[in-house]
């Protein structure tokens, strides 16, 4: 649509704009990064670079061991006391999201998100935000080609992976024909598409096979099989010497059931659960996951809640109230 091209070149604009005017910039994301978060982080620091920034990618919790191979993730750091001129947060729907690298962000004379999550709280001095770009990564591309900055091969390997994870490798439904344009031209500048999703896919620890194993074999559903959820416990990740992030394709694998509409993962911490919310197609789990005080897209959402009983029959409620009237049984598996 014509207005929602023009509020997208100027957002790009804005946003360029900004990078133009800075000397130094701070990078950060989300708490408990994805491949997106870390993938766009880096290509932006490696384009940010190449066009004579001083550039530092800072968040809370580092690159994670499933980023590790990305080209600059060893350079992540977890905290900064430095001042910069411009802060970029990329993939966070709220400044909350960025957890303990808040106060550097604040300190940066400007303040900037990048971003594609449909709904979220505003913050920052420029937004850009285009909900219909599959991963930010492909924001940063528009940004590498509005500098005029050639995208090298390690900021191509960043931006792609971004786009492969956000995209469940090319598999949900808001992957676009700009999604693979801009694909083909990352493997065109020297992204090898096959090892990024080797690494991505392919190299798992076993302690997460065994997780997954025992999480969808604890599997609960109700709604004649249309909602799915497990929990990983904390007894499990010491047990199978897995992390949190060893979890992740457990909702998907939920989901791939094909009577699931909705899949909801609980990851036990010390206090509380991270919860995971994925939907096929006919709920908004986003809304789902903002009655909980968390937040996301359409079809992938997340919040927290506590570890009681109570909580845990609360969310299954609601998610099964989206879809028809709820079950007897709740709790956790
Ligand atoms: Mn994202």
């Amino acid at each position: 649509m014509a207005g929602d091209e023009t509020e997208r070149a100027a957002g790009l604009e804005a946003a360029v704009g900004a990078i133009r005017q800075a000397e130094s910039v701070l990078i950060t994301t989300h708490i408990n990064p994805d491949g997106d978060a870390i993938g766009s982080s880096l290509g932006l620091w490696h384009i940010l670079r190449a066009a004579g920034r001083t550039a530092c990618v800072v968040n809370q919790d580092g690159a994670g061991t499933r980023y590790q191979f990305l080209p600059g993730a060893d350079g992540i750091k977890t905290g900064t006391e430095q001042a910069f001129d411009l802060g970029v947060a990329v993939d966070c729907g709220g400044i909350g999201r960025v957890g303990r690298v808040r106060d550097a962000l604040e300190r940066c004379n400007t303040v900037m998100r990048i971003d594609h999550h449909l709904a979220g709280e505003p913050f920052g001095d420029i937004e850009w935000l285009d909900p219909d770009a599959a991963a930010v990564g492909e924001m940063i591309v528009e940004i590498a080609r509005a500098l005029a900055v050639p995208v090298s091969p390690q900021a191509a390997t960043c931006l792609l992976a971004s786009i492969v994870e956000d995209t469940g490798c090319f598999q949900f439904s808001r992957v676009s024909a700009l999604s693979l344009r801009i694909c083909a031209e990352l493997v065109a500048a020297g992204a090898d598409l096959h090892s990024v999703v080797q690494q991505l896919y392919w190299r798992n620890p076993e302690g997460a096979a065994r997780l997954r194993g025992a999480c969808l074999t604890r599997m609960r559903t109700q709604c004649g099989g249309r909602l799915a959820w497990t929990a990983a416990s904390t007894t499990d990740f010491d047990q199978f010497g897995a992390t949190e992030e060893d979890a992740d394709e457990v909702v998907h694998d939920m989901l791939r059931i094909g009577t699931v509409e909705v899949a909801v993962l609980l990851r036990e911490s010390a206090k509380d659960y991270r919860v995971s919310l994925r939907s096929r197609d006919s709920v908004d789990v986003a809304s789902l996951a903002r009655e909980f005080g968390g937040g996301g897209h359409e079809r992938a959402g997340g919040c927290r809640i506590g570890k009681g009983e109570a909580d845990v029959e609360a969310l299954i409620a609601a998610a099964a109230q989206r879809l028809e009237k709820p079950g007897n049984t709740p709790g956790v598996p």
